[in-house]
This record gives C-alpha cells, sequence and structure tokens, in this order.
C-alpha cells in the first residue's frame, strides 16, 4: 500500500494560485474538500477506473466524474466517436441527426418519457421541469425533500443536499424569500409527512420531486411503498410526480430507477450519463405534458448549446455500451463486493455503520443506521469519515470528499480494484 511515498507538493501550488483566481480555488463547492479538511487534489487525465494527480499518483476512482463515467473514463469508443464528430463541428444551434439518435434511446429507455428536452445540466432540467410542472398544471406550489438536490436554481435552494448539505450552509444569501415561498419541504420516506401537506394545500400543489434513491445526503434507497405511495397521492390530488433521476438514470438499471422500482412518473430529469461526460442535461415525460414546452406550446425555454453535436455522440455511445447484455449484472456484482466488504471491514474493526448499494451506486455511514432521510445522515460521525477519506487518499482510492455524496463504480472497475480497495479499507479503517 502506498503511504509513504504519497506527495501532493504540486497540487497544492496549484491549487493555492486557484484560490487567488476563482472562489474558493474551484468551480463547484464540492471538490473543494472543506467538509474532510486538507487541499483538494489537482488532477492531470483519467483512464478506466483511475485517474492521476499533477503529482503523479495514482487513484482507483470511484467518483466518476459525479456520475457520468459509468463505462470507464476515456473509452475509446467513446473517444473514437468524439473525436469524428469534433471534425464536423462543436455546435450547429440549429437541429442535428444525432438528436433525434439520443432522443429515441431515452424515449425506447425511460418508462416516463414520451417526449424530451435537452439541455446543458441537471440544475437546468430541473430548473425547467419546474416551470412545466407550474405551466401544466397551473398551480404554484411544489413538494421537494429534505436532503435532495435539484441544481442550484433559487426555489430548490431549501433544505438542499449535496454542497449545501456538505457545507452545513442555512438558505442560502441571495434567494429571495418569494422563490421559495412555494416550496414545501417534507423529510425522505416520510409518506405521512406529504399526506398533510397534499391535506394542507389540497388545490395548489403542482407536484412532487425527488431522487428515487438520493444520492445527495448520501446514498439513501426509498423505503418499500414510498414511491408507489407518492404515485397514488399525486393522481388522487391532480399532482404531478417528477423523479430527478440526473445521478440515477441508466445507473441503477438502463431505464433508471422507475423501471428498477416499477413506478412511472409523470416527468424525469436526466443528466450526467445521458452526455457520457460533456455537458448535458434533459427532461421528459408524458407527451401530453411535454407538448407545453415552446415551440409546441406556451413554456418557454432555450438554449444555445443544447443538443449539440459533442454532447449527443459521448451520451450516445455511452448508452450503447451500457446497453448490453450482463452489463448491469456486472456493475451490481462489483458494487455488492464493496459494499458487502466496506461493512463488514468496518464492523471488523468495531466502527459502527451503515449504507449500501444498487446497482453501481453505493453509500457508506459512519453512523449505526438506519439512514432513512437526511436527518439520520445527519448523525453520521463526520470527523471519522474525514480521517477515513483522507487514510484512503494517502493509499492511492479516490472517494467523493463529503459523507452527504454517494459513490460510483463502473465497467472498468476489475475484481482486483476492488480487492485492492478493500485492502486499503482495512488499514485504514484499523487505525481509526
Ligand atoms: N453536484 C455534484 C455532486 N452531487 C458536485 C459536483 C462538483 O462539485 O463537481
Amino acid at each position: 500500500m502506498v503511504t509513504t511515498s504519497f506527495t501532493t507538493a504540486k497540487s497544492e501550488e496549484i491549487f493555492a494560485t486557484a484560490q487567488k483566481l476563482m472562489p474558493g480555488g474551484v468551480s463547484s463547492p464540492v471538490r473543494a474538500f472543506k467538509s474532510v479538511g486538507g487541499q483538494p487534489i489537482v488532477f492531470d487525465r483519467v483512464k478506466g477506473a483511475y485517474i492521476w494527480d499533477v503529482d503523479g499518483n495514482q487513484y482507483i476512482d470511484y467518483v466518476g466524474t459525479w456520475g457520468p463515467a459509468i463505462c470507464g473514463h476515456t473509452h475509446p469508443e467513446v473517444i473514437g466517436a468524439l473525436k469524428d464528430a469534433l471534425e464536423k463541428g462543436t455546435s450547429f444551434g440549429a437541429p442535428c441527426v444525432l438528436e433525434n439518435v439520443l432522443a429515441e434511446m431515452v424515449v425506447d429507455a425511460v418508462p416516463s418519457i414520451e417526449m424530451v428536452r435537452f439541455v446543458n445540466s441537471g440544475t437546468e432540467a430541473c430548473m425547467a421541469v419546474l416551470r412545466l410542472m407550474r405551466a401544466f398544471t397551473g398551480r404554484q406550489k411544489v413538494i421537494k425533500f429534505e436532503g435532495c438536490y435539484h441544481g442550484h436554481a433559487d426555489m430548490f435552494l431549501v433544505k438542499a443536499g449535496s454542497g449545501v448539505a456538505t457545507l452545513g450552509l442555512p438558505d442560502s444569501p441571495g434567494v429571495p424569500k418569494s422563490a421559495t415561498s412555494n416550496t414545501l419541504t417534507a423529510p425522505y420516506n416520510d409518506l405521512e409527512a406529504v399526506k398533510a401537506l397534499f391535506a394542507e394545500n389540497p388545490d395548489d400543489i403542482a407536484g412532487v420531486i425527488l431522487e428515487p434513491v438520493v444520492g445527495n445526503s448520501g446514498f439513501i434507497p426509498p423505503d418499500g411503498g414510498f414511491l408507489e405511495g407518492l404515485r397514488l397521492l399525486t393522481q388522487e390530488y391532480g399532482a404531478l410526480l417528477v423523479f430527478d433521476e440526473v445521478m440515477t438514470g441508466f445507473r441503477i438499471s438502463y431505464g433508471g430507477a422507475q423501471e428498477k422500482f416499477g413506478v412511472t412518473p409523470d416527468l424525469t430529469t436526466l443528466g450526467k450519463i445521458i452526455g457520457g461526460g460533456l455537458p448535458v442535461g434533459a427532461y421528459g415525460g408524458r407527451r401530453d405534458i411535454m407538448e407545453m414546452v415552446a415551440p409546441s406550446g406556451p413554456m418557454y425555454q432555450a438554449g444555445t448549446l443544447s443538443g449539440n453535436p459533442l454532447a449527443m455522440t459521448a451520451g450516445i455511445k455511452t448508452l450503447e455500451l451500457l446497453n448490453k447484455a450482463g452489463t448491469y449484472d456486472y456493475l451490481d456484482k462489483i458494487t455488492k463486493k464493496l459494499s458487502d466488504g466496506l461493512l463488514q471491514i468496518a464492523k471488523e474493526c468495531g466502527h459502527d455503520v451503515c449504507g449500501g448499494q444498487i446497482s453501481a451506486m453505493l453509500g457508506l455511514f459512519f453512523n449505526p443506521g438506519p439512514v432513512h432521510q437526511y436527518e439520520d445522515a445527519k448523525k453520521s460521525d463526520l470527523a471519522k469519515f474525514s480521517r477515513f477519506h483522507r487514510g484512503m487518499l494517502e493509499r492511492g482510492i479516490y472517494l467523493a470528499p463529503s459523507q452527504f455524496e454517494a459513490g460510483f463504480t463502473s465497467l472498468a472497475h476489475t475484481e482486483a480494484d476492488i480487492d485492492r480497495t478493500l485492502e486499503a479499507a482495512r488499514e485504514v479503517m484499523s487505525r481509526l
């Protein structure tokens, strides 16, 4: 195991300059390592399941650029297709046939999606879907869950997960009260709380949006009956059900969490994997709702780079690679081996932990559990997680720098990678 040769001098030097140029030295908060301490690692290149920093250290990567790298980084078929597409141009700002190809793949795969609109990020997709929920129902209020993260648009920055949870931020300054006055919140997995909100506002709720499997307060699966209950409640009150599958889409299964759990929402947001590592997002759903979107209908939403040929190409190739027999069995097998192994080692080393996995998504809380919602996740031993994170980093294992983020595996992770990770975990856990 690598411990003594671990140096990060170049990373530190580059990050010192970055801090003078960019807020916190980063382009997105979670990666700043604020909650685990130490300095972020500055990376140079990626390949397969591995990532190399500017000091030459190699890591097994369980962040996978926060989800998109499910086929492994720089897959030769994705890169080859991108090189060909690049020669033809990076952006047309006009229709291209690649949009049809990816749209058809998404429609075929995701049970709720009959029509789709491509955008450039998950944030954009969620922002647009909220407008669509309101436009379609003519209602203003929306229910979101504590610790779920739907991007950084004003109306979602209420009890949000991901960076907001990681940094322990209260609601963000700069968000006007008027923007969030129609955002109602409930604890995740608490159907009674949602029932109460509907009973109080029977004619005012446009819909319910959630991560069907939470990845932004750590990994939290839905309790049995929760998704089904939301489906029935929204139908009863004439509201829409929206699954934010930016993280879970094409990861939990090819058809996402909605396919895995057999619950079909009215609308779905996607991102990450469908762009194969390039900036992309999408929202889609029932045809009668999607036909509200301009220019078919009156709800306005637009984007210069939306549906650009590079993002479409990377997405198409990535979905082609995923849509093969055995893909998800493999992802589930190696991820289960990792998750079970971590839980077992932690227990043998005397730590109170809980966690689990579904397909290629996993989590481990330093918390006796069970964790059903963000309030439970918050009780985790964050100082212990920080020491664990640092120890793993020093041994060549790159984990998300927050207890409140999920872990991701890819088709490029081998059994040997998992064994090496567990060996490192045993060393670290025995000294925590
Ligand atoms: N929203 C991402 C995690 N859920 C964080 C992205 C980043 O910091 O790069």
